[in-house]
């Protein structure tokens, strides 16, 4: 009678934990860019989605694309077949990838992005992942002004911090571009007017997330999706090296995601987001403030950042168990 008491007791805490862990995911949609495997492109979008696919912390509800890194037609080729690929596990098919704008011109333009977007929108409120221009938010939040309410904060890849200059190292000329600001401006001045919260990962803050070729070979051994993924981006990280001289690919759009599922392993900070639009190009400044309250940026990231990211683009969502306290 007690052993059958206990089973009951041991069912019971299990089902209990399970419907927390449940609970504890954050509904997200991703934004996103992908052009991975395209040549001379970015490979980080690629990596970024399937982090997220395999981060047990949030659920993806779906997935937008927009042109960016690769014309419209061609990111929204890409990100299908990641879902084909990594999304059967949790869901996401090819049917929820939706194809967004083509060009900034069509800031304003309803697409099947938007109105997918707006439907999830009514069924829950969402933390929304922007992994490249904010012209599909932009033309829902002008179209449908009243589901501002139901974004539970906008992650942005983008914006500055003050003097803030995208270099690699301090003797390496190249300058890059705050590309998904620069991108379309005007959609994001319409997401910092509607006063939703925001957190922005500028570039500076993903440095320590870079893939060397060893880690992109361990990704490759891990399975036939890491092998996919390193054939891939194998010509992506030899750019890096070849025209920038360094032996890592930075992870940008990976630290944006991380900082959904796994915010102890950044850094942050209270911001004023700031467009100066007469400079050229334009600037997105992520002014300091003693405030409480207020956009957070991104400021780093924390030890374990980096080897998170490698455990789920080698396929396990198990969490890494020693990261350093959150200072935030
Ligand atoms: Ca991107």
């Amino acid at each position: 009678m007690i052993r059958r008491f206990h089973l009951i007791l041991l069912r019971s805490l299990a089902l209990f934990c399970a419907a927390a862990s449940a609970r504890a995911q954050t509904d997200v949609w991703i934004d996103t860019d992908p052009s991975i495997g395209l040549t001379g492109r970015d490979a980080d979008d690629g990596f970024a989605l399937v982090q997220a696919m395999r981060s047990p912390q949030i659920r993806i509800r779906g997935i937008s694309t927009s042109w960016g890194n690769a014309s419209g037609p061609q990111t929204f080729a890409i990100a299908r077949e990641i879902a084909a690929r990594f999304g059967g596990d949790i869901g996401i098919t090819e049917a929820k990838i939706f194809a967004g704008a083509n060009a900034a011109t069509d800031l304003g333009q309803p697409t099947a992005a938007t109105t997918a977007l707006a439907t999830a929108l009514r069924e829950r409120r969402l933390t929304y992942i922007a992994l490249g221009p904010l012209t599909n938010l932009a033309t829902l939040l002008q179209r449908e002004p009243a589901l501002r309410d139901r974004l539970e904060r906008v992650v942005f890849l983008g914006g500055r911090r003050p003097g803030e200059r995208f270099r690699i190292g301090p003797w390496n000329p190249y300058v890059f571009h705050d590309a998904n600001f620069e991108k379309d401006p005007a959609a994001a001045a319409v997401v910092l007017a509607v006063g939703v919260p925001l957190t922005f990962v500028p570039f500076g803050a993903t440095l320590d997330c870079t893939i060397t070729p060893a880690d992109l070979n361990a990704i490759g051994r891990s399975s036939p999706g890491g092998a996919w993924l390193q054939q891939r981006a194998r010509l992506w990280l030899r750019l890096w090296r070849w025209l920038f001289g360094v032996d890592g690919g930075p992870l940008f759009d990976s630290v944006a995601v991380l900082a959904v599922t796994n915010p102890e392993l950044t850094q942050s900070a209270v911001c004023i987001p700031r467009i100066e639009p007469t400079r050229k190009p334009p600037r997105l400044v992520l002014e300091p403030t003693s405030e409480a309250k207020g956009a957070r940026v991104v400021t780093g990231t924390r030890p374990n950042a980096k080897a998170t990211i490698l455990r789920r683009l080698e396929g396990s969502t198990a969490e890494i168990n020693s990261a350093s306290p959150s200072a935030n």
